[in-house]
């Protein structure tokens, strides 16, 4: 089987990451074209690719004939349009987190793959394929923990761009538990709160750092939040579920223990999210690579799940504002046939 032909949009950290991971890592996939906005990078990364060129324009970039299916990296607010085209010229995509920056452009997207009548969107929630996040669904499913009443969850980044306000650790890390919680439980998220302690003085000024959201399934499960992205530390991503027969902890960040002088013992932490879920990447993107050259195109998060996460976290911006618990606004998957 020929290899697939992928456009990567946006080579920026997460992008260039990609990039080199679907060169060096993933089989049965070769990047054939990049596209930046910074034309000059996309340049230089296709120039290190054999086979590689640079393209200008995102759309057109999809629409090349050569290119079979498109890895999306380009900033959210770009996502809605470019999700259009691949739907429109019948390619395959992984989506990078968020599937839009809004509940209407991700309602959209999903009711257009929806008329399609096939999938072709998949999005970038790289947590599910996290070893540790698989092992704990598996017992869960298994019924090792009975019936699933709690999730505690901890979210600590080192640090954040400058362009992230209160709102963003909502929208860009919050998006993650929320992700989880739908994955863990298989099934929506009710409603959300967001509490706001003191904040860490170390925190650019005017973003509310730390906050506790707290989120109800439709059943009742209770799950709650520890957002923290100016820690200065390191990046801690902490997970333990809570059953009627039992519980279970993930993200210990306990490799290598070593004791040393004068009287000390530990190890390191992992210094960011790509170090932390870089297998997890590598996992998603060899699944998805073998899923589109055998036809099937998603094996992962869907639009829908873009969009389930997109209406939790607008009313968890509401909450951010109000400091009310807030009720998720959805539309029924089930009003449209093939979401
Ligand atoms: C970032 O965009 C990610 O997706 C990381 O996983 C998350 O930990 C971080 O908070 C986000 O900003």
């Amino acid at each position: 089987m020929p290899d697939l032909r992928i456009a990567v949009l946006g080579v920026g950290i997460m992008g260039a990451d990609h990039v080199a991971r679907l060169t060096s890592r993933i089989s049965g996939a070769r990047v054939v074209v990049v596209n930046d906005f910074l034309t000059e990078k996309a340049e230089a990364i296709a120039a290190g690719i054999p086979g590689c060129r640079a393209v200008t324009d995102p759309l057109d970039a999809i629409a090349d004939p050569e290119v079979d299916a498109v890895v999306l990296a380009t900033p959210g607010p770009t996502h809605d349009k470019q999700l259009l085209a691949c739907l429109e010229h019948g390619k395959p995509v992984l989506c990078e987190k968020p599937l839009t920056t809004d509940v209407e452009s991700s309602l959209e997207v999903v009711k257009r793959e929806a008329e399609l009548g096939k999938r072709l969107i998949q999005v970038g929630f790289m947590r599910r394929f996290d070893e540790e996040y698989t092992q704990l669904k598996n017992l869960l499913d298994a019924g090792e923990f009975g019936r699933a009443l709690v999730l505690h969850c901890v979210h600590r980044n080192p640090a954040v761009p400058p362009s992230f306000d209160s709102s963003m650790i909502v929208k860009d890390s919050l998006v993650h538990e929320v992700d989880v919680t739908r994955f863990l439980f298989d099934e929506e998220i009710a409603s959300i709160q967001i509490m706001k302690p003191a904040v860490n003085p170390g925190a650019p000024e005017g973003i509310q750092d730390p906050q506790i959201a707290i989120m109800r399934t439709e059943s009742g499960k209770h799950v709650d939040v520890e957002l923290f992205v100016t820690t200065g530390v390191a990046y801690e991503v902490r997970t333990e579920l809570v059953g009627e027969k039992g519980s279970a902890f993930i993200g210990l960040d306990v490799g290598l223990v070593r004791k040393g002088s004068p009287g000390t013992w530990g190890g390191t932490i992992t210094p960011g999210f790509r170090e932390r879920f870089g297998r997890a990447y590598d996992i998603e993107f060899q699944r998805w690579v073998d899923a589109v050259r055998n036809g099937i195109n998603v094996d992962g998060p869907t639009a829908w799940d873009g969009y389930a996460a997109a209406a939790v976290c607008a009313a968890g911006v509401e909450a951010l504002e109000t400091g009310l618990p807030v009720d998720v606004k959805m539309v029924s998957r089930a009003s449209i046939p093939g979401a």
